[in-house]
């Protein structure tokens, strides 16, 4: 029999991917095919993103299927989410794709009050305050460029207006749609309401679909250009949306992780929890595949090492650095979550003045630095498993840690030493993978997100850290 191949394209904050998967004696096979950089760049005094090289990367990609002769059934794109592109009537970009660490937003969240407050914002959309979602981009656009809004015709986030590359089609893909934070829990469609009251043209906003809608096949001009066709269907087209997919469990509510440039680290609910409880804590309810809900909570993740890396060390790899923290005593802690570290102009140098403002050890070398930052991270981990456990009135007794981050074995010990709890890591690839899942529920190699997480968790091998509170303390 011919196998029946499905890629998933993953592109995340500083690097895309082409993973290719089938199916073999009923374990998902993996293949990384290609592999590219991505990263903000500046223009005209903002930061943004290279579409046009982003999308010229996705076609190369596609490319390398060919030459592999492993040509796919369907395939799908995600990206991370609240970025958008405006397009004219012809389908021509407006401006350039602002990056979501721009500083242009600051500010809007009062603009945004203006025409609705705060707790009632959250009370309408479930989705938690981080001041570049699209609502506030949008407000910052209406500011400085209110003739772009005008002659926008269309809003596509990232991944949808690669899809529309692709396919000619506009959707708006769910879970990315949802944060925009203009979407209905309940609905779960587009809050027309909260549109209008921000004077955000309703035109802009197109169609939801859920993830696994077939779009339609690639446009002429492309099969020309890779040299095949293929469908295709929508994943969840946000990555952390396609991670929680691939979380390998069959526990309906379990604990997670999805680590990478960002932690984002919660749980799943059939409904949303729109309470000022859920508010206060800035829980977010994002939402996920089968109409689910990802009731998370975004934590700065290992962009802050990322960053100190390329500031200070960028001859040495994570693991390196990871031995070199291991070695290291320093006290410091310093709050991970605060906007301070969300751009700043020097990573390093913010994470020394935060522990000097705090009168503790400035750390000076990278051992020292990365030490601050993992057990850091450990830390708000452990605080963030408390509140989830008091907001959900239950306890877990596991983390399930998945995407790149869960390479960082160091990091998975100290969150089951700060936790207490056992942490299992992997698979490593949980973006990519719950974005196949999506395409092969579609194609019915699965009957559903069960039997597809059944599936991951059978095919990947998992690694077990067991916590034992106050060790590291
Ligand atoms: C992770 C992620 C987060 C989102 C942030 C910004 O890659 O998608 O879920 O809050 O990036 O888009």
């Amino acid at each position: 029999m011919e196998t029946t191949y499905y890629l998933a394209v993953d592109i995340g904050a500083s690097s895309g991917r082409h993973m290719l998967s089938h199916l073999e004696d009923g374990k998902l096979v993996l293949e990384e095919i290609y592999r590219f950089p991505n990263g903000m760049t500046e223009k005209n005094g903002h930061k943004v993103w290279d579409v046009e090289r982003l999308f010229a990367e996705i076609l190369n990609g596609m490319k390398q299927c060919v030459r592999l002769g492993k040509i796919p059934h369907s395939m799908g794109i995600d990206t991370w989410a609240v970025d958008y592109v405006l397009l004219d009537g012809q389908g021509r970009r407006i401006g350039d794709a602002a990056a979501y660490r721009d500083g242009r937003t600051q500010g809007m969240d009062e603009k945004v009050y203006a025409h609705i407050t705060e707790e009632e914002l959250y009370r309408r959309t479930g989705i938690q305050k981080q001041i570049f979602n699209t609502i506030y981009q949008l407000a910052a656009v209406k500011e400085q460029h209110p003739k772009w809004l005008e002659q926008a015709d269309c809003l596509l986030m990232m991944p949808d207006y690669f899809h529309f590359l692709l396919t000619g089609k506009k959707v708006q893909e769910y879970t990315n749609a949802t944060t925009t934070q203009l979407v209905s829990p309940v609905t779960k469609d587009w809050d027309e309401q909260l549109i209008r009251q921000l004077g955000y043209p309703r035109r802009l906003f197109q169609e939801i679909r859920m993830p696994g809608y077939e779009l339609g096949s690639l446009r002429g001009e492309i099969q020309k250009e890779v040299g095949f066709s293929c469908k295709v269907i929508l994943p969840p087209t946000h990555d952390t949306a396609s991670a929680v997919a691939a979380v390998p469990t069959q526990e309906e509510e379990t604990l997670y992780i999805s680590s990478g440039t960002w932690s984002l680290m919660g749980t799943e609910r059939m409904t949303a929890d729109c309470s000022s409880a859920a508010r206060e804590h800035n829980m977010t309810n994002e939402g996920g595949y089968d109409c689910r809900f990802r009731y998370l909570k975004n934590i700065m993740g290992l962009w802050m090492i990322q960053s100190v890396r390329k500031e200070s060390a960028p001859e040495l790899g994570f693991g390196e650095i990871c031995a070199r923290a291991a070695k290291e005593t320093i006290a410091s802690r310093i709050d991970v979550n605060d906007a301070r570290f969300l751009a700043p102009k020097n990573m390093t140098e913010e994470v020394r003045r935060a522990c000097r403002e705090a009168g503790e050890q400035v750390p000076q070398t990278i051992g020292e630095l990365a030490a601050v930052i993992y057990h850091s991270l450990a830390q708000c981990y452990a605080g963030t498993a408390e509140e989830i456990e008091a907001l959900m009135g239950k306890q877990y007794p596991e983390i399930h840690i998945v995407g790149g981050g869960a390479n960082a074995q160091y990091l998975n010990r100290l969150t089951a030493e700060y936790t207490g709890k056992t942490v299992e890591a992997g698979p490593t690839e949980a973006t990519a993978l719950g974005n196949l899942a999506a395409q092969m529920i579609a194609a019915g190699e699965f009957e559903d997100l069960r039997a597809a997480r059944a599936c991951i968790a059978d095919s990947f091998a998992m690694e077990k850290f067991e916590g034992e509170k106050g060790e590291t303390r």
